[in-house]
């Protein structure tokens, strides 16, 4: 068998291991493509606000500059989109959600779901215990640079372990909820959690 015509990353995971990391149904690309249901807001550093909320009360607010005064975490990681592409080793830098509930004076997330909204209205539902422990972060920087505007700069969610469209780009609130509120994909047919590894594409799989 020949080898792929794609480097083998830098991790040196060597033969094989590439292939272990693309989950069924998925090929690899070395582009970075551009999903969006609709237009790229124009960002706007003065009025940007991050919110965390329980329910309808408000939890906390970061403006862009207290935002920004953070601890970064950096995280080198695989992303799989539900149109089957899958990209290896993306390097992101960004908040973790266990960082901004720490900050927010909070030792667990205030409800076992959250639904997660971004500037133009875009929606996802993601269960709390998937965004702690390290699992989910709110990028600002990808591959050391400036998260571009179409792939949600200045800040999106990154849930590397979800299908991409759980990575909400222009993320401004994660709402804590007790019960599980389907976001804009979820309500139009895609899957309700979305495991690339279980392949659960759509509502049923
Ligand atoms: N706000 C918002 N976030 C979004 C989307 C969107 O349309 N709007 N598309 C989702 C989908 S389907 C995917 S695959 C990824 C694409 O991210 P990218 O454009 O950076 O590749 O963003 C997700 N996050
Ligand atoms: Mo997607």
């Amino acid at each position: 068998m020949s080898e792929p015509p794609i480097s083998r990353g830098f991790r040196g995971r060597g033969r094989g291991g590439q292939s272990a990391r693309v989950p069924p149904g998925q090929h690899l690309v070395t582009d970075f493509p551009v999903l969006s249901a609709g237009p790229t807001p124009e960002p706007d550093f003065d009025s940007w606000r991050f919110t965390l909320e329980d329910g309808e009360s408000p939890l906390a607010e970061w403006s862009w500059a207290e935002f920004n005064a953070l601890p970064r975490t950096d995280v080198t990681v695989d992303i799989h989109c539900v149109t089957t592409w899958s990209k290896l080793d993306t390097a992101w830098r960004g908040v973790s959600i266990d960082t901004l509930l720490e900050a927010a004076g909070l030792s667990e997330p205030p409800g076992p779901f959250t639904l997660i909204h971004c500037d133009g209205g875009y929606t996802t539902n993601v269960p709390s215990e998937d965004i702690v422990d390290g699992k989910a972060m709110v990028a600002t920087l990808f591959d050391g640079e400036e998260l571009h505007p179409e792939h949600g700069g200045p800040a999106r969610l990154l849930v590397p372990h979800l299908y991409f469209w759980k990575s909400a780009k222009w993320v401004r609130r994660i709402q804590f909820l007790d019960e599980e509120v389907p976001g804009f994909w979820e309500e139009n047919g895609y899957h309700i959690y979305g495991d690339p590894w279980r392949e659960q594409r759509y509502d049923g799989d």
